[in-house]
């Protein structure tokens, strides 16, 4: 249906005629990814028959968030087909882009973890490999934003109702999860706690497919749902309350991203995700389990899936009847985790009183698994702090990041920093105890999705220029190097800026109706809000350039357009603050008759995949700013860098090696390093205060703010004050904000000298080919995984 434009058009028509007339652009999204949805089952039947045939290892990637995005276009990009059913419907008086904006965007993730999963499983499949995504189907996405008064305001969503899905139903692989109950011990015969009285919870995997690019392997998305089990298996009582309490299970995504809340439902989801998941795998085996470890591996994506590791033995020792030693050896070699933060009130702890309410089996081996470490760890005699450190069970708290390392074979940090700091401070005696454990794998994106897709114009023109080869071989990019002097060069790529630029302006008056200058430079911070990647520094430095504008006349910089965007956690008052901030101060310089020619701010509402799509492609400058040490590795970073825009940041997480990349003069550098905020944090000698005092502009405007005049009532800055002055500032804002300004004067000054700028543009380009997240998946499955590529006939 798919192998010539003419044949496309024929299927096409045909299967429009046989809706109501005039089609709507819906009707029409829906019956084209239905035509590719068919297009690709064969591979996928055969990608998945491969697998069994050959008897290959297999990756099964945990993660309790997959930030997919839209799929249509992306299918269509990795199949080389976008540009031919683009062609095709524009003939028939459609246009793709405006059919791909009807397909829903199932917004299973919060940010960077969850997108970072997506990326992977699109590099696994377009580099052959055997691996699938575990996750859960959550019928409720991440909120979608809205602004009422420029305070955030949070609708639900809902994507699975309003859309043709790309999933499909696996009644046949359903399967049962107890919780609750009680265990009974048999006196006799070998240890085997019967679980009594459990609540079951049915659990129905939708499976999507994976289309990897260059190639016919189709690997799975499986996403679980939870529902009723069936009349035997429900306990006595109100069914309807009972079926109300299981299916929220997979209802809603928590829309946490830093903050560990504990709530006993996100408990349930994790230990859902990881039974539902193992269950199958075991189950559906065709090996002996003595040789699991030879066949599956197991990634855990953070320790929101931490749970597989007691879950796997309880399968082992109850169910396949294993002794403790060889369940733990085949346990520990089949599980491997990836840690994505150092923040302390993100690192995850269960309550032992909720975990043997909640899983009595499953805790009882982690009770297990902690008595025989903690065994190990008197034989060393190590310091009571030391031994407290490697304690899984600690004043009556499991800690979720010491399980995964203890009950995985390999840990890893997602960028050099990040994983020296872990290394060095956050798990350094865990480090010491396993000192071949800890590894790093700097993060990466999937450049089909974050150039190819969303930068067609600018993939076109290196392909013009140095060829296609780097499509399938990013390291390809280097070559882009040679057009650095090149001036046609250097003026078609301002072109294809000035293009993205001009398309984002179009889109965004036409969903937001704010007017953009497309001659301004275009400065993004795009991110979840959180203190350390310090939004409320970069909008308090836009407050003090306005001060400026409005005491020197002579002060009359070059246009800038600062854009914001991002969700804050629903509990996360600060981050809710610094929104309103953003707002309330964009509406009096946007206003500002003088300063309005020089700065505008905008807040694009409701961040999402796609909207992320058609910004990083329109940015001058990428604000990477927070506080060094805190940002594991960024990944937005890599998108900016890949569609030339300047990075102006610190030296943290991958923003370090990208600037080792592009080499410190093609960057804008500012604030304290990492160790000058750990050696800050150590010795307690910041004392935010001394900046208030001895700096004139900075007091000025923080007087001003806490004065209530930047945001319309102090009511709406009494978190910020608080962190600010109570809580002696502690991610360094008023520590680094002048340096921050001045590498800002840096930047516009060199962007007046427009060669050197695009000549700056270009080799960011040229040096991003290694955080295409096709490196990344290579070195897992090289020093992790040990998955060979599979060929298809
Ligand atoms: C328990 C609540 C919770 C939920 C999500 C705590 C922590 C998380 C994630 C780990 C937060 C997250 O998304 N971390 C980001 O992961 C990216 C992918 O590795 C990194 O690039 C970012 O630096 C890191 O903040």
């Amino acid at each position: 249906m798919f192998y010539s434009k003419e044949e496309f058009k024929e299927n096409f028509v045909k299967l429009l005629e046989q809706q109501e007339q005039p089609a709507s652009p819906k009707t029409a999204y829906s019956i084209l990814a239905g035509m590719v949805r068919e297009f690709v089952q064969r591979d996928w039947d055969e990608t998945t028959y491969l697998y069994q045939e050959e008897q290959r290892k297999q990756l099964y990637y945990f993660s309790i968030e997959f930030l997919i995005g839209r799929m249509l276009g992306q299918n269509l990009v990795n199949l080389s087909l976008y540009e031919m059913v683009s062609e095709g419907l524009d003939e028939l008086g459609y246009s793709l882009a405006e059919l791909e904006e009807q397909e829903p965007e199932p917004g299973l993730g919060n940010g960077g973890l969850g997108r970072l999963a997506a990326c992977f499983m699109d590099s696994i499949a377009s580099l052959q490999m055997p691996g699938h995504g575990c996750g859960i189907r959550y019928k409720g996405g991440l909120f979608s934003q809205g602004l009422s008064d420029g305070f955030q305001t949070e609708q639900p969503t809902d994507w699975i109702n309003d859309s043709v899905g790309w999933d499909t139903r696996r009644e046949d692989l359903a399967l049962y999860i107890p919780f609750f109950g009680k265990l009974q011990v048999s006196e006799e015969g070998p240890f085997k706690p019967e679980h009594k009285d459990a609540k079951w919870v049915k659990a129905v995997p939708y499976d999507m497919p994976i289309v990897g690019a260059y190639g016919n392997t189709v690997n799975t998305l499986r996403l679980w749902q939870a529902e009723l089990p069936e009349q035997q298996l429900l306990p006595d009582g109100d069914i309807d309350a009972y079926q109300q309490q299981v299916e929220t299970i997979s209802d809603r995504l928590y829309p946490d991203d830093s903050t560990d809340e504990g709530k006993l439902l996100r408990l349930k989801q994790q230990y859902f995700l990881c039974s539902a998941s193992l269950q199958t795998i075991v189950k559906n085996r065709d090996f002996p389990i003595t040789v699991l470890a030879k066949h599956v591996a197991i990634q855990i994506n953070d320790t929101h899936p931490a749970l597989a590791i007691p879950e796997l033995m309880r399968i082992l020792l109850d169910e396949e009847g294993m002794p403790w030693e060889e369940a733990w050896g085949i346990t520990t070699h089949t599980i491997s985790y990836t840690n994505h933060t150092i923040l302390e009130e993100a690192m995850e702890k269960w309550s032992s009183r909720m975990l043997e309410q909640l899983l009595p089996r499953v805790y009882m081996i982690i009770q297990e698994i902690d008595r025989r470490f903690k065994e190990k760890c008197h034989q060393e005699n190590l310091e009571p702090e030391a031994l407290k450190k490697l304690a899984i069970i600690d004043d009556g708290m499991v800690k979720m990041a010491t399980l995964a390392v203890v009950g995985s074979y390999k840990v890893n940090g997602v960028a050099k920093l990040h994983t020296d700091i872990l290394k060095m401070r956050e798990m350094k005696e865990l480090n010491e105890h396993f000192p071949h454990k800890f590894h790093n794998k700097t993060n990466g994106i999937t450049h089909r999705r974050w150039l190819m897709k969303a930068n067609p114009e600018l993939s076109d023109l290196i392909s013009s220029a140095i060829g296609d080869e780097w499509k399938q071989d990013t390291m390809k990019l280097h070559k882009l190097n040679e057009f650095t002097q090149d001036s046609v060069f250097l003026g078609d790529f301002k072109a294809v800026k000035q293009q993205k630029k001009n398309q984002l302006a179009d889109y965004l008056l036409d969903q937001q109706t704010v007017t953009i200058d497309p001659e301004s430079i275009y400065d993004m911070h795009i991110k979840r809000f959180h203190g350390y990647k310090r939004q409320l520094m970069n909008i308090l430095h836009i407050q003090m350039l306005y001060n400026r504008i409005k005491e020197d006349a002579s002060y009359r910089p070059h246009p800038r357009t600062f854009f914001f965007a991002g969700k804050a956690a629903k509990s996360y008052q600060f981050a809710k603050q610094v929104i309103k901030l953003i707002n309330t101060i964009a509406e009096q310089i946007n206003t500002d008759p003088v300063a309005r020619h020089h700065l505008h701010v905008v807040f694009v509402e409701d961040y999402s995949v796609s909207r992320a799509e058609k910004m990083f492609p329109a940015a001058d400058i990428s604000e990477q700013i927070s506080t060094a040490s805190k940002e594991a590795s960024g990944t937005g970073n890599m998108k900016f860098m890949m569609n030339g825009a300047i990075t102006l940041g610190t030296f943290d997480g991958a923003t370090v090696e990208i600037i080792e990349q592009t080499g410190e003069d093609n960057a804008f550098i500012f604030g304290l390093s990492a160790q000058q905020v750990m050696q800050f944090e150590k010795e307690k000698t910041y004392h935010a205060r001394e900046f208030i005092e001895k700096d004139h502009e900075i007091s000025r405007m923080v007087s001003e703010l806490l004065s209530g005049s930047l945001s319309k009532g102090p009511e709406n800055i009494d978190f910020i004050r608080r962190q600010l002055i109570d809580e002696n500032d502690p991610f360094f804002v008023l520590k680094d904000i002048q340096h921050y300004a001045r590498t800002h004067n840096r930047a516009l000054a060199e962007y007046e000298d427009n060669l050197a700028w695009q000549e700056m543009s270009v080799v960011n380009i040229a040096q991003s080919g290694i955080f295409s997240s096709d490196r990344t998946i290579r070195q897992y499955s090289d020093e992790v995984w040990g998955l060979e590529k599979v060929h298809s006939k």
